[in-house]
């Protein structure tokens, strides 16, 4: 058994964990103590890591044209491709779509290879779709893309406010620290600025349940107020900025108003006030933002108008006082830093210049430089559209799912000459569309670094063998340029290498002219590398122990080394509802699922908190269109549709539906929430308005519902041939779509659930069974008092082979009891009669506390019977002792109880 410390690969919290490993497996995690990110704490998607780490589903070997082989065959025959491409269509018709996931060396080969070595700025990241707004924010206010401040900082600040962030959900460990810091002082007031009352508002003293996309007229009257009050920081403005006078202008001709602007953004002018006030009278404040600000067609302008009001108060670079990005992958960061982005070279340096470009071509002794901007995320996708590129390397990333308008992104892929993908698991929508496949290794397999949210470089070990045939992302790509003829200037042996080039490269003439600067990591021998301590930069001679705050001089990357203001005008998203798409569509992330849910769907603990599609809707919207909780609705537009549970909240406002981002055609027939959005970008950063769509719904009435558990293939000796595994192939090609309108995946422990409904009857389930299951069922009954309820079940020998629940309205109990009989060989007297009991109809709610499985119905009937503190359910059920991520939804259950006993957040 060996103990190592890596880094989680999930969110940009990037917290430090020990690992235990032994046989070849990942036996256990917990938090890394030792790590200044996480102090020993982990959220429920870290601590669920070994449930995740099995080789099953792994893409095990390299395919081409659909066919497995080896190595040598795929990598000849994609250079022998890519060489042809390049000789009759130049470096232009070659492109990479890269990830924020994938560690800071493979990010690096990838973009040198790229921009240096075959001469295409075609390099874009879905860090487009997550960072990009913040990043031109950054560049316009401070001359370089840096977040001034650290997480200490959230411990030391007066005033937090979250605009635009669910962080106990997605940055949940920074929100645990938040929670503590709020109390141990609760005289530290935090401020929520979310269209939806989510689990974050749980700390809020104040939450603006604003109109969405009204963020930039919120600032700009803030900054007004500031000015107005007599708050701004002369001093620091006059000696340390420029721009001041025109933006106050700007922000005047729309925000001076405050009535006017209260309307606007859909609020009452006392909370308007509340919150200007606070800000206006705190100096140590500290501005979080995330997606809710990125995601949008102004989204830069947003970003900056709130960076305006820290500049005009002089909050940066101060203990306790920053605007504070919140990253969302763990390795978005060291992605910008190595110049993953089209409109970046390499190292903090951009095309602006023409003295950058002959500099990085004279360190890379780049035979092919490229010397201009590539096509953004959106725009390559178009050029790839148009025929104009005609190949392109997916790495990290499942663009297919992650990439707004997805009929359209399918038939760009479809249609394109060479769609290369490394992946590391062996089914994804992405991957269906590939031409070669390359199987990655992954996290615990990979080493080499990540920086988080706090500029935080940390390292990710490689803790166990990868599996099959899987190599690293950068040895694939080193393995293809010396295919392509590069040789030499991809010759590394080890990640250690690679790291000590980016960090020779980020102080090569810098001299202070470049933020981002690493030089002082340069020398770091392999050994030191492996023990390399977590370190925020820069790191230089000067700061060899790494750098808490940027700017505490005042001095910024700017040619003047001032810092910008910039004057923003609010802009409407370009999203508009109308009387065909009466509902704006907001999108994001649940507490429990990571992205396209290529890890965590496959760890059952993690689907049971939210395991179907769903739309959150506004009772008075639901009343209007005669929708039901846990009804089926269809979200239509003309992109695309949407099939979904509809969960009834009053979170939400009127007028809004939020729906999840992570399913994908994998675990449901007609989830992809990116079918409905349109490509809209920022002008600026060319970030996707992924946060507001527009939709109509209709409710889906089904003739019946069912729920299905299925014996899990490798469990099955004989019988139906891996039944499961050619039922879900049927369903994901559609060749069921006679038998099930509607279908959602959930992994259990012991089997496999499918929820399905149809809107055709059936007459005769025997007859259904033996069609759909290969098997008339062995025991059938009928539910009494459900009309067209029964419980079917199919045997193979004496073990338990399927179990089929028909329910007209969809709702059934929580099925851990049922789950355990498909581990059993042979079932006793006891098991089955369980089988023989029908299911009683009345849905267990989710499961709110992932790591001690306790349901929501549990929960709200300990409250019932006095529980009524988070503590004394922990001691009651257990729920929220161990990771605390659902400590938020058990308050609110809590208070939901209390007051009015009504749904609450999950
Ligand atoms: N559990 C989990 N955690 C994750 C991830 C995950 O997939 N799952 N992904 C990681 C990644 S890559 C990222 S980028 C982060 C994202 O982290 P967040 O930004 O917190 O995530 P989202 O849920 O996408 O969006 C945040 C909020 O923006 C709100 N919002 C929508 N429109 C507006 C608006 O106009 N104004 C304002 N003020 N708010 C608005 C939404 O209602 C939502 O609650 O999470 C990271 N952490
Ligand atoms: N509507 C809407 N759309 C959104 C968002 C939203 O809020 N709303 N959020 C956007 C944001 S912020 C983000 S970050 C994106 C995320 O979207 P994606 O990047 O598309 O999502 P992931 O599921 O993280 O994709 C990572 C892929 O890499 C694979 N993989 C895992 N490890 C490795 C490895 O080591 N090497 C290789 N080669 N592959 C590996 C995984 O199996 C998976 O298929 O989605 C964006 N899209
Ligand atoms: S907060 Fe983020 S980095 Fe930390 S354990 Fe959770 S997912 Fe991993
Ligand atoms: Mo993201």
């Amino acid at each position: 058994m060996t103990h190592q410390t890596t880094t989680c690969p999930y969110c940009g919290v990037g917290c430090g964990i020990r690992a235990r490993t032994g046989g070849g497996q990942l036996l256990a995690v917990a938090g890394d103590p030792g790590h200044p990110a996480n102090h020993g704490r982990l959220c429920i998607k870290g601590s669920s890591l070994p449930e995740t780490c099995n080789p099953e589903g792994r893409l095990l070997q390299p395919r081409v044209d659909g066919q497995s082989t080896d190595w040598n065959t795929a990598l000849d025959t994609t250079a022998s491709r890519l060489q042809r491409i390049l000789q009759q269509h130049g470096p232009g018709s070659l492109a990479m779509y890269l990830s924020g996931q994938l560690l800071t060396e493979d990010y690096y080969v990838a973009n040198k290879l790229m921009k240096g070595f075959i001469g295409s700025s075609h390099v874009d990241t879905n860090s487009r779709l997550c960072m990009a707004s913040t990043v031109a924010g950054h560049k316009r206010a401070f001359g370089a893309d840096a977040v001034p401040g650290c997480y200490e900082d959230l411990e030391l600040a007066d005033l937090l406010v979250l605009v635009g962030s669910n962080a106990a959900w997605n940055h949940p460990i920074l929100y645990q620290r938040m929670q503590a810091a709020k109390q141990a002082r609760p005289e530290m007031k935090v401020v929520v600025i979310d269209p939806r009352r989510t689990a974050t508002c749980d700390l809020a003293d104040l939450h603006l349940q604003l109109r969405p996309g009204t963020d930039a007229l919120l600032f700009n009257a803030l900054l007004v107020h500031l000015a107005e009050g007599g708050k701004l920081d002369h001093a620091f403005i006059s000696d340390h900025t420029e721009g001041m006078t025109h933006t106050l202008l700007a922000a005047m001709e729309e925000a001076a108003d405050l009535s006017k602007v209260a309307s606007r953004c859909g609020l009452k002018l006392p909370q308007l006030l509340q919150f200007l006030d606070w800000f206006a009278e705190t100096p140590r404040t500290v501005t979080l933002f995330s997606q809710g600000i990125n995601q949008s067609s102004s989204g830069t302008d947003k970003v900056n108008a709130i960076l305006n009001c820290h500049l005009a108060t002089g909050r940066i670079g101060k203990p306790g006082s920053c605007p504070l990005s919140l990253t969302g992958q763990p390795n978005a960061m060291g992605g910008r830093e190595v110049g993953g982005l089209a409109n970046q070279l390499a190292a903090h340096m951009d095309f602006s210049d023409p003295v950058n470009i002959s500099r990085v071509a004279r360190f890379w002794q780049a035979p092919a430089i490229a010397k201009q901007e590539g096509y953004k995320t959106i725009p390559l996708f178009e050029a790839i559209e148009r025929g104009e590129i005609k190949a392109v390397w997916i790495i990290g990333t499942n663009p297919l799912v992650s990439l707004p308008d997805s009929n359209r992104i399918r038939k760009a892929l479809a249609d394109c000459e060479l769609v290369i993908v490394s992946e590391a698991m062996q089914h994804t929508d992405t991957l269906a569309l590939a031409d070669i496949v390359f199987p990655a290794s992954s996290w615990s397999e990979k080493n080499g670094t990540v920086t988080n949210s706090e500029r935080r470089i940390s390292r990710q070990r490689g803790l166990l063998p990868a599996p099959g045939e899987a190599r690293h992302d950068w040895e694939i790509i080193c393995q293809l340029a010396m295919r392509l003829g590069h040789g030499a200037a991809f010759a590394y042996r080890h990640p250690a290498e690679i790291f000590r080039e980016h960090a020779t490269l980020s102080g090569f003439e810098n001299n202070g002219s470049r933020c981002f600067d690493i030089s002082g990591l340069s020398q770091l021998s392999d050994e030191a590398y492996d023990q390399l301590q977590p370190v925020q930069w820069p790191v230089t001679q000067q700061h060899p122990l790494g750098t808490a705050r940027l700017f505490a001089d005042g001095q910024f990357f700017t040619a003047s080394g001032k810092a910008r203001f910039v004057a923003v005008h609010a802009r409407e998203p370009e999203q508009q509802t109308s009387a065909d798409w009466p509902l704006l569509l907001n999108t994001g992330r649940i507490r429990d699922q990571w992205h396209t849910m290529t890890r965590t769907g496959r760890a059952p603990r993690l689907m049971q908190h939210l395991s179907e599609p769903f739309v959150d809707i506004h009772p008075q919207d639901a009343e209007q269109l005669q929708l039901k909780e846990g009804q089926l609705a269809r979200l239509s537009n003309p992109e695309g549709s949407y099939l979904a549970r509809t969960r009834i909240r009053d979170s939400q406002r009127p007028g809004e539906v939020f729906v999840p981002m992570h399913w994908t055609a994998q675990f449901t027939g007609m989830g992809l929430c990116n079918s409905l959005i349109q490509q809209r970008v920022d002008p600026v950063s060319g970030q996707p308005e992924s946060k507001q769509g527009r939709v109509s719904i209709q409710p889906v009435n089904s003739q019946w519902q069912a729920r299905l558990l299925l014996r899990l293939p490798h469990q099955s000796t004989q019988g139906p041939d891996d039944l499961i595994g050619v039922l879900i192939s049927d369903l994901i090609d559609g060749r069921t779509a006679d038998w099930a309108s509607y279908w959602a995946k959930v992994p259990m422990e012991h089997c496999t659930a499918l929820l399905l409904a149809n809107d055709q009857p059936v007459h005769d389930w025997n007859d259904w069974c033996r069609r759909h299951l290969g098997q008339a069922p062995q025991l059938l009954l009928q539910t009494p008092g459900q009309s067209g309820g029964l419980q079917a079940a199919g045997f193979d020998g004496e073990q338990l082979n399927w179990l089929l629940q028909v329910n007209p309205e969809g709702q059934f109990t929580d099925s851990t009891r049922l789950d355990r009989l498909f581990a059993k060989s042979g079932l006793s007297a006891a098991d089955r009669r369980l089988l023989m009991q029908p299911d009683s109809g009345h849905a267990s709610g989710p499961r709110i506390c992932s790591c001690l499985q306790v349901h929501e119905q549990d929960i709200r009937t300990a409250i019932r019977s006095g529980c009524d503190s988070v503590e004394q359910l922990g001691q009651q059920l257990g729920c929220g002792t161990k990771c605390g991520s659902c400590i938020p939804e058990l308050k609110s259950l809590i208070e939901a109880e209390v007051s009015h006993g009504f749904p609450a957040l999950a």
